[in-house]
């Protein structure tokens, strides 16, 4: 065991990066690869994984604190003795690695062996600078052996728990093998294949896109600029070119936005420019401090490394009288200045793996403005940045956006009473007061109760109704002769009671009607017992109390159970047990009136009977119209348990039951 502070690796070029989170606290044990901290900058997030396991002994950070390249973070007393480990973190923390080891590791091909001469060769094609990131899954390969590709095409996709990235082509040229496959896992300089490209290896060194870990190198050997520098303070301004750094090999990025106008005075680092391409977005930094006397860009150009941003003037400097303005490839990016002697660092604004990973490609070619820890969030979300409202400056779209997004879809698709349901467009929300005086109230537990199950059942239920009526002239006649010796046992004798004891009737006729289609929609219970559950209307809304056994019972006793649980309805006194099991429903607006309507099924029941006002007709009997008292049905079913023919036998046979009552005898 020994103990050492571990280092802040690697982040990419960027500085002063916020600590958003730390995942670890004294005396946790952790193992290789663990997350240490989360890092957030407006440019990427990262989380930042423990180079080896081992015992927290220390934590040296807090959250909300600033790190950059090579900060301590913990101090960890390390397992066993992992030389190898300690020494690729070493590697990817140390600021003095040797500039050969960093054309090593960070080229993305090297020339495998020459291939005939005469113009083409074969290359090798490795994993580039992953940002510190190492046995990373190759989760999709976008070409094959033989394929002719050009620089830039995706080879392959990588994926880990912290980034995903398109690897690029770093040539045109023709893929002749490829040795991974998906689902392998690839580090910072495996070779993946080699490629035959045109032209000689010494025309590579002018061809081939620019090597991130080389421009360092070379520039630390570039010591007169940083001199020149120095001397020039205290001279007369400078206008100094600002052109697009390294973008890793991309190229015809668009710019999404310009932070800046022409006249602005810029502090080091500022962003200047925001681009973004199907890999990436990135802010291009002002690389120096000044003020912006011209700008060459505007949004919706799309820029290439190299290109002209505008001009600067930097106070200070020496007349430029004479000596050339600096091109991008002659000076140092910021970052790159700042750490000439270390390992394979991105430029400043090159877009990290990181960013790659919170890169987007936005739908339909339509641009959203948004930044790489934004996009990252939401792809983590599965959230489309295209369907966000975006509330950030030049429609930028925010953390807060993302989260307001998802929170509302999440409200969405909770069910209430009377939202709208999944995948159906909402009813728009409307102020009424602009229309006249309105008043809110929130509506009864009653109410909402009805409202949810009436709502799931028309969702679930494919609903038809069947229309009959039956000639209840005789009924009513006899009704009429029993009412007075009814109210003597103390039940009303409504036609109500008439039809719970013929639906009771129909029930035993007709089984199938009967029943309740199970969760699988594949079974149905087909139910012994007669209960049958009658509508009731209460100032509270609607209850449907249940007449249990109703074919067991006789008129009178039925008319006494209805007027004692319609009772109990009115004063809520029913209680759960007079409220379930029901087979079937009656739901009678007779005493109100109305020809005819669709009632909802009381699922899991799989129909309702609606029942409206008995009206006289005149009623053809063969040779002469009659008078005749007609009830007007309406039987709505369950469509997936209950067939077309069969209602209309079912209502038929009703009607004639209701006709003619002495037929619930036989
Ligand atoms: N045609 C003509 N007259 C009818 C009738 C019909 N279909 N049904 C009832 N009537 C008459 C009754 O005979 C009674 O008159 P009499 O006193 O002269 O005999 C009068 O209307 C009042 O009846 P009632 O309402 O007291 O009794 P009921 O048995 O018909 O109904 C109940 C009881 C609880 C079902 C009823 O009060 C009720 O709440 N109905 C509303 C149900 C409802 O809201 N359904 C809709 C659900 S879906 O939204």
């Amino acid at each position: 065991m020994s103990s050492e502070i571990i280092k802040v690796p690697d982040i990419g070029g960027s500085e002063d990066v916020e600590i958003i989170e730390i995942a670890v606290s004294e005396g946790d044990v952790i193992a290789a690869e663990d997350t240490l901290i989360t890092l957030e900058s407006d440019k990427a997030s990262m989380d930042v994984p423990a180079p080896k396991g081992g015992k927290v002994l220390k934590v040296l950070v807090k959250e909300g604190d600033t790190v950059s390249e090579g900060d301590d973070i913990i101090e960890l007393e390390a397992e066993g003795t992992d030389s190898g480990a300690e020494e690729a973190h070493e590697e990817a923390s140390s600021e003095t690695e040797p500039a050969e080891d960093t054309e090593e590791t960070s080229a993305g091909e090297k020339p495998a062996a020459a291939s005939g001469g005469g113009g083409s060769r074969t290359v090798e094609i490795k994993v580039p600078d992953l940002g510190g990131s190492s046995d990373v899954e190759i989760i999709e390969i976008a070409v094959a052996e033989g394929d002719d590709v050009t620089a830039e095409d995706t080879l392959f996709t990588l994926e880990s728990d912290k980034a995903s990235m398109d690897v690029p082509s770093p040539h045109t040229g023709k893929l002749i093998t490829l040795t991974v496959k998906e689902g392998d896992t690839v580090s910072e300089g495996d070779v993946v294949g080699t490629m035959e490209i045109g032209g000689s290896a010494s025309d590579e060194a002018e061809s081939a896109p620019p090597k991130a870990a080389e421009e360092p190198a070379e520039q630390a050997g570039a010591p007169a600029e940083e001199e020149a520098e120095e001397e020039a303070a205290g001279g007369e301004p400078e206008r100094k070119e600002i052109r697009v750094p390294d973008l890793s090999g991309v190229s015809d990025v668009p710019i999404i936005e310009i932070g800046v106008a022409e006249g602005d005075e810029i502090d080091e680092e500022d962003s200047l420019i925001t681009l973004e391409s199907d890999k990436a977005s990135m802010d291009v930094p002002s690389p120096y401090k000044g003020k912006l006397v011209q700008l060459a860009v505007k949004e919706g150009d799309s820029v290439s490394e190299g290109d002209l941003i505008g001009y600067i003037e930097v106070a200070g400097a020496k007349p430029a009288a004479g000596k050339p303005s600096e091109t991008p490839s002659e000076r140092k990016s910021p970052a790159a200045s700042a750490r000439s002697d270390k390992p394979a660092p991105a430029p400043s604004g090159t877009p990290s793996p990181e960013a790659q990973m919170a890169a987007h490609k936005p739908r339909d070619g339509k641009l959203v403005h948004a930044g790489p820890a934004v996009r990252m969030l939401a792809r983590e979300l599965g959230v489309d940045l295209g369907l966000v409202r975006p509330s950030g400056p030049k429609e930028r779209v925010l953390k807060e956006d993302v989260h307001a997004y998802v929170k509302q879809a999440i409200g969405k698709a909770r069910p209430s009473a009377a939202a709208d349901g999944a995948g159906i467009p909402p009813i728009p929300e409307m102020d009424f007061s602009q229309f006249g005086d309105v008043e809110e109230k929130p509506m009864g537990r009653l109410l909402k109760m009805g409202a949810t199950n009436l709502h799931r059942s028309w969702l679930n239920v494919p609903h038809v109704t069947q229309f009959d009526e039956a000639d209840i002239t005789e009924l009513e006649a006899f009704r009429k002769s029993m009412k007075a010796e009814a109210e003597a046992q103390g039940a009303k004798l409504t036609p109500l009671p008439f039809l719970v004891k013929a639906c009771a009737f129909a029930l035993a006729k007709f089984p199938q009607f009967n029943v309740s289609l199970k969760g699988d929609g594949e079974t149905l219970v087909w139910k012994k017992y007669v209960h049958i559950g009658v509508a009731v209307d209460t100032p509270d809304g609607l209850m449907v109390p249940v007449v249990r056994d109703a074919d067991k019972k006789s008129l009178i006793e039925i008319a006494t159970t209805m007027a004692d649980l319609g009772k109990k309805a009115q004063t809520k006194k029913l209680k759960r047990e007079e409220m379930t099991g029901g087979c079937f429903t009656i739901s009678s607006l007779g005493s109100i009136g109305g020809t005819a309507f669709t009632p909802i099924v009381n699922a899991p029941e799989v129909a309702i009977l609606g029942v409206s006002k008995a009206q006289m007709k005149p009623i053809w009997n063969g040779s002469d119209f009659e008078p005749r008292l007609m009830l007007p049905l309406s039987l709505s079913y369950d469509h997936r348990a209950i067939n077309g023919a069969d209602a209309a036998r079912f209502t038929a046979f009703l009607a004639d039951v209701l006709t003619d009552i002495r037929r619930l005898l036989l």
